[in-house]
């Protein structure tokens, strides 16, 4: 089973800035500390972080044949990107949606993601376990 995690614009800055809203792992402790998880559920791991919203819509329309599934922290295009929502409907594959703060307490902009309802569910609030959570859920999805 291969997963392909996906990181969106300034997530490089986790735990570089705003650690009481984004925790003190920053992007490489956290893909680090996702490998022994991956290797427990016989998943092959890749993960990968881009400010890019075109170069995200090219990785998800990739994805396709490559991998068996998708986390996605499409940070703040998941408020506004229309281009990842469709290219990840049309990819079709397992998707989860993960937010490391609570985006429904924060500002009423952050409450919407134009994502989720294209995905298998949405895990946020959680931290940055929230990833962990997600490779878990696939593993299951996948398996079931
Ligand atoms: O909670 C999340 O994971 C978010 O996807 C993070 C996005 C935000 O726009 C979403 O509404 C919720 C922001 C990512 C920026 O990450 C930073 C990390 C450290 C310092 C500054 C920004």
């Amino acid at each position: 089973m291969k997963v392909l995690v996906l990181n969106g614009p300034n997530l490089q800055l986790l735990g570089l800035r705003k650690p009481e809203i984004y925790g003190r792992e920053t992007l490489q402790d956290l893909c680090d500390r996702l490998v022994p998880v991956a290797e427990e559920l016989d998943i092959v791991l890749e993960c990968r972080q881009t400010n890019g919203e075109g170069q995200m819509v090219d990785w998800i329309g990739a994805s396709a044949g490559m991998f068996d599934g998708l986390v996605i922290n499409a940070a703040a295009y998941t408020h506004t990107s229309v281009a990842i929502r469709d290219a990840n409907e049309a990819v079709g594959l397992p998707t989860v949606e993960v937010h490391i703060s609570n985006i429904h307490a924060r500002e009423e902009f952050r409450h919407t993601s134009l994502i989720a309802p294209v995905c298998l569910g949405q895990i946020c609030g959680l931290g940055t376990s929230g990833y962990e959570w997600a490779l878990r859920a696939l593993a299951r999805h996948l398996t079931a």
